[in-house]
């Protein structure tokens, strides 16, 4: 293996470096022949894909714990100056042989509603009390031994990237909850994840081989999306799943495993998530795959400088989410997730698409900075680093308008 310095010099900039390659095809049936409708690809080819992706790179799939109850820890009807309820909410698994994991779920909701509402859903980085301004929200993301984000001082500090107030004017619930809860980030994070509740030894080979992280996460949405459909105020019918980054990525997989997600939001996912692995443009399998050994299944490193094999490229994993709505985001100085890459995987995904009768973005559209696609694939391309910003959350809330309400 090449040291992280001679990897992270490897790493290409250059348009004009991009490799040639042909661009895999997710209608593409085992025998060579193509998905010719919707049926087929519902019934036979969208099975296969899954599959693929669960062996080659997120891992199988996890059931719902043997009994989820959800505790209502906290109820605030006046968050927000009146303009929200705030709920705290403990999931909680337990296993017939005595097993619990729990997570802790931050949910505003919209106390303009007179009907259920439609909801905003993602995991956070650092902790349910960082997402917002209220100094009230419990401090969560615990799981994580040693976690440097558990101060009063870091209350509210990624307040921006969740917009509560603006989302809960447009109507819309929020909800969130730490990803820690459910696998803590890093390469030792089995044995107190939530795979705990399945392996006597999560930590053991045999089990790394089959799970990852971004699986459990992924898995930790969908036990998110329970709850909700277990809210009254919500109508867990029309949710949107988003997440930034390593949670982008999650998002994705989240909506390609559970098709109860209406919408889902790949906020500048890059590497593992939107961006096309074959492009080898930005951050690259070799670099993801040994920086983050807990993120995919082993299959997918063997791939690492040999991209040019892969058999499929992310387009798939966008393809998984037809004919719901899918947006993909990028900012125009996040080269290591590659945009360019990222916008790509979207659109080759139209395939897939058109076979629902859906209009899709073309190769050739690539916005400049600033610029949007809106459809059931949209894009958007936003000046400025890597981040979820009020600019990408006015697209998100355009989405929703059309497609959550
Ligand atoms: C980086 C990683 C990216 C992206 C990012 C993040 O270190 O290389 O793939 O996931 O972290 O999650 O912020």
């Amino acid at each position: 293996m090449r040291s992280r310095e001679e990897m992270l010099q490897a790493v290409n900039y250059d348009e004009a470096k991009v490799p040639q390659f042909v661009v895999p095809s997710p209608l593409q049936k085992a025998d060579g022949s193509t998905v010719r409708n919707a049926a087929e690809w519902v019934n036979f080819q969208r099975p296969r894909v899954l599959e693929m992706f669960r062996r080659e790179v997120y891992g199988e799939s996890l059931p719902r714990p043997d009994r989820c109850s959800f505790q209502l820890l906290s109820c605030q009807p006046d968050a927000y100056l009146g303009l929200a309820t705030r709920k705290e909410i403990r999931l909680q698994f337990e296993m017939v042989d005595g097993k619990t994991h729990s997570a802790e779920m931050l949910l505003y909701l919209p106390n303009q509603a007179t009907a259920p509402v439609p909801a905003f859903l993602g995991l956070c980085f650092k902790g349910n009390h960082v997402t917002s301004s209220e100094k009230e929200v419990r401090i969560t993301g615990q799981n994580y031994p040693g976690n440097q984000d558990l101060g009063e001082d870091k209350r509210g500090l990624q307040a921006e990237r969740w917009q509560f107030p603006e989302v809960l004017k447009r109507g819309y619930a929020a909800a969130t909850l730490c990803y820690h809860d459910f696998f803590p980030d890093h390469a030792n994070g089995w044995q107190r994840s939530a795979l705990s509740l399945f392996y006597a030894q999560p930590d053991s080979p045999a089990v790394r081989a089959r799970h990852t992280a971004i699986g459990v996460w992924a898995w930790g949405l969908s036990r998110a999306l329970d709850c909700l459909e277990a809210e009254p105020g919500v109508d867990a019918r029309r949710v949107a799943v988003h997440g930034h980054s390593r949670l982008g990525k999650t998002a994705l997989w989240a909506g390609a495993q559970d098709p109860r997600f209406r919408l889902v939001i790949s906020n500048d996912s890059g590497c593992g998530g939107a961006a096309m692995s074959k492009r080898c443009f930005g951050e690259n399998l070799e670099i993801i795959t040994s920086v983050f050994p807990h993120w995919f299944v082993t299959s997918f490193a063997q791939y690492a400088r040999r991209e040019a094999e892969l058999p499929f490229d992310q387009n798939f994993l966008v393809s998984l989410q037809a004919p719901r709505a899918v947006c993909i985001a990028s900012a125009s100085e996040d080269l290591w997730a590659d945009p360019r890459g990222e916008f790509l995987s979207g659109a080759y995904a139209g395939e897939v698409y058109r076979l629902f009768g859906a209009e899709v973005y073309s190769p050739a559209q690539m916005p400049a900075p600033g610029g949007r696609l809106s459809g059931l694939v949209s894009y958007h391309l936003r000046a400025g680093k890597h981040d979820q910003t009020w600019e990408d959350w006015q697209h998100y809330l355009e989405l929703g308008d059309r497609f959550l309400k």
